[in-house]
């Protein structure tokens, strides 16, 4: 604990790691050396997401990329950057992505790890300037180290992360994330393409004055979402909503807030993806003090059944996300 505090505000993402690292003398460095894989992806894409405004003038003009690919969707360029570096990090077996049916098997057979991710989360928002994120899940595998993947070693319980965390592409970019001592953000510094540990600890408030959902839909929420979407107006709380999760998370997170993204009768699991989005806030948000549930269970002990499955979401403020499931309870 006292090392932990002892780490400066300004130290970069990488000595932090190493210096947390130092601290489990048994630890082998091999999930080290994955989250600053994650990292360095998370550099690529961001460089790739500021040069998004730039790419169709120079697709106009016939332009590959170094690769010699033909320009493609930033969410696919993501997807691409980030299974590649995971690839050859090495010490991942297998990536299930938003962006792909199916798992990859990296080829990796002593890789230890399994990773989920949204490579871009926030689609809608890309062509737009506005801030979009990638998120990440880290397990474990289940099979031997030195067989293939197994779909089995993907279908874990949130509460069997091993770290989970975000990059939110914003005004600046920030590397947020967990291996369940606490929450960490670390915003990059592009004069020295570093990320520096800027908000150590992060704690969310009890309580909050935000409430962040698609209001769109307020007539097709259940009755019990309704109320409490009328209680938070009547205690003239802020509405946010910027339509990016990771975006409003972040902000929520810091500031003190609930952000809920309900069933409607259109998508009775809401529109959120378990494995992708839900259970990597989810252990972040408990992390910083705060809670996660679907209306019923807490997120991370929901017991997925497939890659891609939907789970409604409620995260933020525990006395926030305690009030809305009292009266979705109530209402039961
Ligand atoms: P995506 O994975 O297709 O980008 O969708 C996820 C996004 C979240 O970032 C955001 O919170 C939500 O969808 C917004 O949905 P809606 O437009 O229905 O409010
Ligand atoms: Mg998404």
């Amino acid at each position: 604990k006292e090392e932990k505090l002892a780490l400066p505000v300004g130290v970069t993402l990488d000595r932090f790691i190493m210096r947390h690292q130092e601290q489990f003398p048994y630890a082998s460095g091999e999930l080290s050396q994955l989250l600053r894989d994650i990292a360095l992806a998370g550099k690529i894409i961001n460089r790739e997401i500021n040069r998004a405004g730039l790419s169709n003038i120079a697709g106009a003009y016939g332009s590959q990329n170094v690769q010699g690919e033909e320009q493609q969707k930033l969410d696919v360029v993501a997807d691409i950057r980030f299974t590649r570096a995971l690839r050859n990090g090495g010490e991942v077996c297998g990536i299930i992505s938003e962006e792909e049916e199916d798992y990859i098997d990296t080829g990796n057979y002593k890789g230890k790890y399994i990773v989920a991710i949204d490579p871009l989360d926030g689609s809608s928002n890309i062509d737009v300037n506005v801030s979009i994120g990638t998120i990440f899940s880290i397990y474990r595998r289940r099979s031997p180290i030195g067989t293939p993947v197994q779909p089995e070693d993907f279908l874990q319980r949130g509460v069997d992360q091993v770290a989970s965390g975000y990059v939110l592409y914003g005004s600046s970019s920030i590397m947020v994330y967990t291996t369940g001592q606490g929450v960490n953000g670390f915003t990059y510094e592009p004069s020295i393409g570093e990320f520096i540990l800027s908000h150590p600890e992060i704690r969310t408030p009890k309580n909050g004055k935000i409430f962040s959902c698609n209001e769109g839909y307020y007539y097709l929420y259940d009755e019990s979402i309704r109320q409490y979407i009328d209680q938070c107006k009547r205690e003239k709380l802020m509405a946010r909503y910027i339509g990016s999760l990771v975006a409003d998370f972040h902000r929520n997170m810091l500031k003190g807030g609930i952000y809920l993204y309900p069933a409607t009768p259109k998508s009775p699991q809401g529109k959120l993806r378990l494995m992708y989005e839900c259970n990597a806030l989810a252990f972040v948000i408990e992390q910083a003090g705060g809670m996660a549930t679907d209306g019923q269970r807490r997120i991370m002990e929901i017991e997925p059944t497939g890659f891609h499955q939907r789970a409604p979401l409620f995260i933020g403020s525990p006395q926030m996300v305690k009030s809305i499931e009292a009266m979705m309870n109530q209402a039961r």
